[in-house]
């Protein structure tokens, strides 16, 4: 007898589609097969089983660097992911400068703990690598399973130079850590917003011209060369433009250690929804911009094509009241509009509802975008599949069920969703955690706190070649040791 059994549903992982009964024991899937029997029994007979959505990029309880809080804090944020098809969440650990990376791991984890309904670990962003946070914190962050640092190469109290970059790209190699940068370039932002702003040119819309395309590809093809330079594994966040997606096929395709991500917003909505009546248009800012009907599909291609690795949502939740994007007053210009929207909720049903069943990618491209790429990218070895032995997150779809987008039904903290008024069919309608029941028929049913932090694992760069560069190998350099050794 097992603790509780799965039992009729279409079992989809990354690889496979079949029929089977999910015994589990213990928070842990113990058998796969058919007559299984447990104290405990949920019928899913014509639904679809999947690996417990695993969302990878989002911003909860985290401040920015001057000072604004999200809306969403682990409560609310881990509520909201579960109802949309996730058992698990990754968000971001903010340092900012003067604080140490320590002070910064431990703040999130008083913020955390007895809050997540779901499990949770942490990417860090190091906004200061000192020599401290070089040589100490960032590998006892490792050592605490925070396996991911995310660095700026934009935005002026958050970005580092490219030698602080080379810093950390090298401390991630060493240990075994992946980097993840936000890749745009500082000065051509500045320039143009400046221009824009003196010609009085404020509205929400100018937050697109602002951002252009080539201040992204420019920094990817920049981040990437420093990457390669060190033979580190990098991550290109939030890609919004064929350029860009270009530049990480390319490099992949080359066999250097890059992975790239892009965000439902990029595949579904353009800058003319920034280009709304008042202040409206400030719903739809983040950071890189939206784009335009041929990039959504030159994303789509690249999403099919297996350029990117993670599809997340940047869930960077600010209300449209003076405590998100007006705190700067109902005038403010785009640029003191705080970046981000809503989406932790819908970006599996998006992707389900346009993915699979608008025929765009296969029910396993589903399963490796919402939770297995993510697992093994990120360290996630209990989660991500549906195997003996792994963690039972697991989420029950009903491929048929349709829903009509509203604010009220989202359960995040916001007063809009970008997405209002869309239909999606395809539904979670049943989520959970470590055999644990978070969502089911539309109600809560987890308490917060029974989500646990996950250390991860280091990142397995199995199979690719990787970079060498002759200038750093002794080999060839004329015996110059400049880079340390990976430890094991
Ligand atoms: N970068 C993110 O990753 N999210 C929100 C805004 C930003 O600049
Ligand atoms: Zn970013
Ligand atoms: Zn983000």
């Amino acid at each position: 007898m097992f603790d509780l059994v799965i039992k009729g549903g279409t079992i989809v992982t990354a690889a496979d589609t079949y029929r089977a009964d999910i015994g589990i024991t213990g928070g842990s899937i113990a058998a796969l097969g058919t007559g299984l029997e447990g104290n405990d029994s949920i019928d899913a007979t014509g639904k679809l089983v999947l690996p417990g959505g695993i969302e990878a990029h989002c911003h909860i309880a985290q401040e920015s660097a001057t000072g604004g809080m999200t809306a969403d804090d682990y409560r609310s944020g881990s509520i909201s992911a579960a109802f949309g098809g996730n058992s698990c969440f990754v968000p971001f650990a903010a340092q900012h400068r003067g604080m140490g990376v320590t002070e910064t791991l431990d703040l999130y984890d008083s913020r955390a703990e007895g809050a997540s309904v779901i499990d949770y670990g942490y990417h860090l962003i190091v906004a200061d690598p000192t020599e401290k946070v070089l040589t100490e914190e960032l590998p006892a962050a490792f050592a605490r399973g925070v396996t991911s640092f995310k660095v700026f190469m934009t935005y002026d109290l958050m970005k580092i130079d490219d030698r602080q970059f080379l810093d950390i790209l090298t401390v991630a190699k060493e240990n075994g850590a992946l980097t993840m940068v936000h890749a745009e370039n500082s000065g051509m932002i500045a320039w143009i917003s400046d221009r824009l702003v003196k010609a009085g040119h404020t509205q929400p819309r100018y937050h697109a011209p602002s951002h252009p395309a080539l201040a992204e590809s420019e920094a990817i093809n920049r981040a990437i060369s420093l990457a390669k330079l060190v033979d580190a594994a990098l991550l290109i966040v939030h890609v919004s433009t064929p350029e860009g997606a270009a530049l990480v096929q390319g490099a992949r395709l080359a066999g250097n250690k890059i992975f790239g991500e892009t965000c439902a917003q990029y595949l579904f909505l353009t800058r003319d929804d920034l280009d709304r009546p008042g202040m409206e248009g400030a719903k739809f800012m983040c950071s890189p911009p939206l784009r335009d009907v041929a990039t959504q599909e030159a994303l789509w291609r690249h999403l099919q094509a297996g350029t990117f690795s993670v599809f997340s949502s940047d869930h960077a939740p600010y209300r449209f009241d003076d405590s998100g994007k007006l705190a700067k007053g109902p005038d403010a210009s785009f640029k003191q509009i705080a970046n981000g929207m809503p989406g932790i909720g819908l970006r599996l049903p998006l992707l389900f509802s346009e993915g699979v069943n608008a025929g765009r990618i296969t029910l396993q491209q589903f399963a490796a975008l919402s939770a297995s790429n993510a697992a093994k990218l990120y360290g996630l070895t209990k989660k991500g599949s549906i195997a003996i032995g792994m963690d039972a997150d697991i989420a029950i779809w009903d491929p048929e069920e349709t829903r009509k987008v509203t604010v009220e039904d989202q359960h995040d903290n916001m007063d809009y969703t970008p997405f209002d008024g869309w239909t999606v069919k395809g539904w979670p309608v049943t989520v959970m955690t470590r055999g644990q029941r978070i969502v089911e028929g539309g109600e809560l049913k987890a308490e917060p706190g029974y989500g646990q932090y996950v250390a991860r694992e280091r990142i397995d760069l199995t199979g690719i070649p990787g970079h060498r560069a002759v200038e750093l190998d002794p080999d060839t350099n004329f015996g110059a040791r400049i880079m340390p050794e990976t430890k094991a």
